[in-house]
């Protein structure tokens, strides 16, 4: 026995989770609340997870979710529920009343830090352990009945036997890459600009989001709260956050709002400022054996249809209920048809993420390439579809259907 096999402590769960994400963390809640054992690791501190700003806006679906989870009582009381949002077109704006288009559905402006936030909380109550700041986590024999994860944390080696893997650890971590290349296939795209969001303390310039296409480029109006604002801009690949002085950013975004509402921007210091890239991305299929990819380790989507977190969810709700029907109903086969179940609805929102990128965004001169078309008539063709889809109702409900979020597959 060498010396690593001697100092690795040996540990046993059912459902090992890599990642305390929101994919992680609400994946073992669920379980958790069913009885099964699951432990997570983590590449960083809690912090840290803490300290990353995305999203924004949650589906029907995943509200419903983190009510069956128990994690709902914060987000019931301080999240606001929006029954519509606005895309401005070159200046004029076009009230997308989801809750009439949709014959009564809404979302939730609740953000992603505070959901992982109140997991976090709930995880600590209800005991199960989770690894933060692991370091050299590698899943072994994936596709074997006995899988495991080795990691290292504060200064100990772990052999982590289980049953299943759920891999949550986002686009970057190490889940995805375990699946042979030739066992998977990659689609990609990525897009040529990136977006810069501020956090401020300052009140929302509007009760609703607001989409913005310009002749300058995209902008987004978003918020936290009554006193918290999110805001975005499209900006080049080859910015970085030091270009933008919150003066600069400032100046940009009341440029690229409707005139009337620039009028009533409340402008202050960022608390977080960031550019994200944008991408739209999937792995199939989500499973090898029994690894499971979960969020953004098996998907990516831009930023603009608000699906990347929602996605998830869907994939963690799907994900769990195999896993009970495993445990809890004597079906071990059950979790093998995961990838299948989850495919259809991560492609609808891929498609709604690219084709809400391609209507709001300026592409230059790439996107009239990557079409097939010279860029003078792609913008000719996008600008006289988005022409039809705000002007009409039937358009106007094909965009709210899938803003709100298509059903969850039966499982
Ligand atoms: P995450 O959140 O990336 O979490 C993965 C976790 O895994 C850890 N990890 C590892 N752990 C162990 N070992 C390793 N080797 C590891 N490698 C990584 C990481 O540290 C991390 O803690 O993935 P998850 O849980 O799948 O959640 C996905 C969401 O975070 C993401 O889809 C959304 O934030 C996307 N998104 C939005 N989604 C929405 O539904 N609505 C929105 O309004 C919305 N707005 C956004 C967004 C994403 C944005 N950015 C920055 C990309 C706005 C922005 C700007
Ligand atoms: C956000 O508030 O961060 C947000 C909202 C809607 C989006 C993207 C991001 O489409």
């Amino acid at each position: 026995m060498s010396y690593h096999e001697k100092m690795m402590q040996n540990i046993k769960t059912k459902v090992a989770i890599i990642g305390a994400g929101p994919s992680g963390l609400l994946l073992g809640q669920l379980l958790a609340k069913k009885g099964i054992d699951n432990i997570i690791i983590e590449r960083v501190s809690p912090d840290y997870v803490l300290g990353r700003i995305r999203a924004g806006i949650l589906e029907q679906g995943l509200v419903d979710l983190l009510r069956e989870a128990d994690v709902s009582d914060r987000m019931d009381e301080e999240g606001h529920v929006h029954d519509g949002f606005a895309i401005s077109y070159y200046g004029t704006s076009y009230r997308i009343d989801l809750n009439e288009l949709t014959g009564g559905k809404t979302v939730m402006c609740y953000g992603q830090t505070e959901v992982t936030r109140d997991l976090m909380v709930a995880r600590k109550e209800n005991g199960a352990s989770t690894y933060y700041s692991s370091t050299n986590v590698v899943l072994n024999d994936v596709d074997s009945a006995s899988p495991s994860v080795t990691f290292e944390h504060e200064g100990e080696s772990y052999l982590l036997d289980c049953d299943y893997i759920a891999g949550c650890d986002g686009f970057h971590g190490v889940s995805r890459k375990t699946i042979p290349e030739e066992k998977r296939t990659e689609f990609e795209r990525v897009y040529p600009f990136g977006w810069l969001g501020l956090l401020s303390d300052t009140p929302p310039v509007s009760d609703e989001l607001i989409y913005c296409k310009t002749d300058r480029g995209f902008a987004l109006a978003s918020q936290r709260s009554s006193t918290r604002s999110r805001y975005y801009i499209q900006v080049p690949l080859t910015d970085k956050v030091e270009d933008w002085s919150d003066d600069k950013f400032w100046d940009e975004f009341k440029k690229r709002l409707p005139a009337d509402t620039a009028r009533k921007l409340v402008t202050g210091p960022s608390i977080e400022k960031s550019i994200a890239p944008l991408r739209s991305f999937v792995c199939e299929p989500m499973q090898l054996g029994n690894l499971f990819l979960v969020g953004d380790a098996a998907h990516i989507v831009p930023p603009t249809g608000a699906k990347g977190l929602n996605l998830a969810a869907s994939d963690v709700s799907i994900l769990y209920r195999l896993l009970c029907k495993v445990y809890n109903d004597g079906e071990p086969s059950a979790v093998q048809g995961y990838s299948e179940l989850a495919l259809n609805r991560v492609w609808q929102a891929e498609r709604f993420s690219w084709w809400m990128s391609n209507m709001l965004h300026d592409f230059k001169d790439d996107a009239g390439t990557a079409n097939n078309l010279d860029q003078k008539t792609f913008e000719r063709f996008m600008k006289s579809e988005l022409d039809f889809f705000l002007t009409n109702k039937a358009g106007q409900e094909v965009i709210a259907t899938q803003y709100v979020g298509l059903p969850y597959p039966q499982v």
